[in-house]
């Protein structure tokens, strides 16, 4: 294995390479050699001044992740970087590419800093559920002032070159792709000006006013609910302005340390990796995905349209079908008012924006229009007879080998296939509303899609700058299946006796950023009720039927749409619907149910409970292929606070048992609603988590 720290003299310019692929992560064997090469460089007596650069895509990108939740190996990157900026021979940075957390640091440690123009700089810790543990708290607002430092800090959000430039953490921009060289002409000309070590920790730190940490702790309050990691932040940032940099720097560690040992860390390490490793599935494992440069959408409605505009910003040509003129008309109105949202955010300049709509983009009533499309999407009503009439009609009119897709978000691929002379070319496209803005994509697989058309899914997704998860066939896939079995838990806890309120409330401050309530009213509620009605007839006359829902939905509230549903939604405010509490009331009553207090926890213990249950069934069944699939989907899809880590994390956090325990408990009010999944049962008689299941 080669070493991944090399140095070489260049005249009187030591020159350290780090090369550790994919993104030159702080392994220890890099802090090692990082180490070992700068106390060379120091004794080196024909050395004048060192530059440290990145071979690769990236310069350093943070300390290796996946170093966190073993023993802390040395050298450590605070003492190293301390190591570095202690030098008396001028150290330069040349960076490229993400310099990020850890890197970022190292920088920060060193003398002077050149940049190629299209770097990206951060402190993205606060992610990770940590916070720049190597010096990033205090030496950032010793150059940039301490607003500044918390919002990069806070937020983990990374700055253009440019940006950096101005603020004065890097000194000059270097339009090349051959930083070490330009690292080699900057140390050779501050040899030539004599010029000295410059140490970032010798600075003040910037003056800020007092209360500055009391508003931006209470900001932080509401936007990241829940979350420890910005709050110790917080804590470190004002040691940098009230603590001697040795102190700061000792405080930083001690928070650095806590935040290491917390469920967060360990839940957004999890989701991050996660993220990562969802995409590697053995049956698409060296498959080439199908070209897709032209795209067919049919159904302009806000699923279409979306769909529409997320092919469109990822540079794709699309066709969009809608049945007659008018619809088509109103269809091109949706898709330039979504583009005309990217331009306004920045994300699609105007020059861009009029070329799409000149040259990428058309829309039809005519099915021929589609014949030259590499992919048809069709995104129409949710009804499998509308499906199958728009399948039957792609299938005669796509060219052979253009993939036809269903964005449907429940019924059976499979049996929309059959209609179709080319089953192995149909597959499950699930978008999630908004499709141009939300990142999960459910690749559904049929029992007939080839591998090379699941890979072209998978491709799209990453194209799109979405995450493509893998799901099998079956009544709502993965998120909705699992969705459709907690809202029954929490129907059953309102029979049992809590509002719907109460559940909202608790489950906002279980960090969700909705309750399923007022989810329900934001979509409509007729949604949930047509696929009510849609399995009514295969119900299982054991299940103890909610029927509050469809009787607010039979009086025609339907929630923000109509303007009442389980709240009445008025004049931009939305308090709950009291005629709600009539109908429940009236349901218990009919069914001779005696209510009783159901607390916050309970109401979370329900929610969860149903969720983990159902979706190890979901795992069990090969729906999903890994509980981290499950945690993919409901982290990008449903809202799932992302410092839990998604469900099956956090049922292994709370351990298995407990779950299972709960469930147990439950099953005294409703045994056919609470059966324990036997994979439950199995990882708990065993002793083993969920996460043993994800390799
Ligand atoms: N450690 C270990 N592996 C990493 C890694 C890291 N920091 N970053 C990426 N990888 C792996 C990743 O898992 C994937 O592996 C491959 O590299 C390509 O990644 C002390 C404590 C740099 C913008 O948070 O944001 O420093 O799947 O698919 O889309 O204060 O990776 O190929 O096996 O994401 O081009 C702070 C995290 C750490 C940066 C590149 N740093 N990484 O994106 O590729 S904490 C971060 C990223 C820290 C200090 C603290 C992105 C990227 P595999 P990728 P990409």
């Amino acid at each position: 294995m080669p070493k991944p720290v090399s140095l070489k003299l260049c005249g009187e310019v030591a020159v350290i390479e780090v090369a550790n692929p994919p993104v030159n992560a702080l392994s220890v064997a890099v802090r090692e050699g990082l180490l070992q090469a700068i106390e060379q460089a120091a004794l080196d007596e024909r050395v004048s001044a060192i530059v440290i650069y990145g071979a690769g895509r990236t310069f350093i990108a943070g300390a290796d992740i996946k170093e966190f939740g073993q023993p802390p190996k040395e050298p450590m990157l605070p003492g190293l970087i301390n190591k570095i900026e202690a030098s008396e021979k001028p150290v330069v940075v040349a960076l490229h590419g993400t310099v990020l957390g850890g890197g970022f640091e190292l920088a920060l440690g060193c003398h002077y800093r050149v940049a190629a123009p299209n770097t990206k700089l951060g402190l993205p810790e606060v992610t990770l559920g940590l916070l720049p543990g190597a010096g990033g708290t205090q030496r950032l607002p010793r150059l940039v002032s301490v607003e500044k430092t918390i919002a990069m800090i806070t937020k983990g959000a990374p700055i253009s070159a440019d940006e950096a430039l101005e603020l004065g953490i890097i000194d000059k921009l270097e339009e090349t792709d051959d930083m070490r060289a330009a690292g080699i002409a900057y140390a050779e000309e501050l040899i030539a000006e004599g010029a000295k070590s410059r140490r970032t920790s010798e600075l003040p730190c910037k003056a800020v006013e007092p209360e500055l940490f009391d508003t931006a702790r209470a900001k932080l309050a509401k936007s990241a609910r829940g979350q420890i990691a910005p709050l110790k932040c917080m804590d470190a940032i004002q040691g940098a302005v009230e603590l001697p940099f040795a102190e700061g720097l000792a405080q930083e560690r001690a928070l650095f340390r806590e935040l290491l040992d917390s469920d967060q860390r360990s839940a957004l390490i999890h989701a991050f990796f996660a993220e990562r490793q969802v995409g590697k599935l053995p049956e698409i494992a060296g498959v080439n995905p199908r070209e897709i440069a032209a795209v067919g959408v049919v159904g302009g409605g806000t699923m279409g349209a979306g769909i529409t505009v997320s092919s469109l910003l990822s540079g794709l040509d699309v066709t969009l079908i809608e049945r007659d003129a008018e619809a088509v008309d109103r269809a091109i109105s949706t898709v330039s008012k979504l583009l005309q949202g990217a331009v306004k955010r920045g994300k699609l300049d105007q020059a861009a924006y009029d070329m799409i709509l000149a040259s990428k983009f058309r829309a039809n009533h005519d099915y021929a229009a589609l014949a030259h499309v590499d992919l048809a999407i069709e995104a129409v009503f949710e009804s499998m007879e509308v499906k199958r009439d728009v399948f039957t009609k792609l299938d005669a009119i796509c060219k052979p080998g253009a993939i036809l897709a269903s964005n449907t978000s429940y019924l059976d691929v499979d049996a929309i296939a059959a209609v179709t002379s080319r089953p192995e070319d149909v597959i499950g496209l699930h978008f999630f509303s908004p499709a141009h803005v939300m990142k999960l994509l459910e690749v559904v697989v049929g029992e007939k899609t080839a591998p090379d058309v699941t890979a072209t899914g998978f491709a799209l997704a990453k194209r799109m700058g979405k995450i493509a998860v893998r799901a099998g066939v079956c009544d709502g896939f993965i998120g909705n299946r699992i969705l459709a079995h907690y809202r029954k838990a929490i129907d059953g806890a309102v029979l049992a006796g809590a509002s719907p309120i109460e559940i909202d409330n608790a489950l906002v401050a279980f960090g969700l950023a909705m309750g399923p309530f007022a989810v329900s009213d934001l979509a409509g509620l007729d949604i949930g009720w047509a696929n009510r009605k849609r399995v009514a007839p295969d119900r299982d006359p054991r299940e103890v039927y909610a029927d509050f829902a469809d009787k607010l939905c039979e009086q025609g509230h339907f929630g923000r749409k109509t303007g009442t549903g389980y709240y009445i939604h008025k004049d931009g405010k939305s308090e709950p619907n009291p005629e709600v509490l009539q109908l429940i009331e009236a349901e218990r009553a009919e069914k001779g149910i005696q209510t009783r207090e159901i607390d916050a926890q309970e109401i979370v213990d329900r929610y969860m409970a149903a969720m983990v249950n159902e979706a190890a069934r979901i795992v069990e069944e090969g729906i999903a292929l890994r509980p981290l699939d499950v945690d993919v989907t409901l982290l990008n899809g449903y809202g799932f606070p992302r410092w839990r880590g998604g469900p099956m994390q956090y049922a292994d956090t709370v351990g298995p048992d407990k779950i299972l325990k709960d469930i147990k408990k439950f099953a005294a009010e409703d045994d056919f609603l609470w059966q324990p999944a036997p994979l439950l049962e199995k990882l708990v008689t065993e002793g083993k988590t969920f996460a043993s299941l994800n390799a």
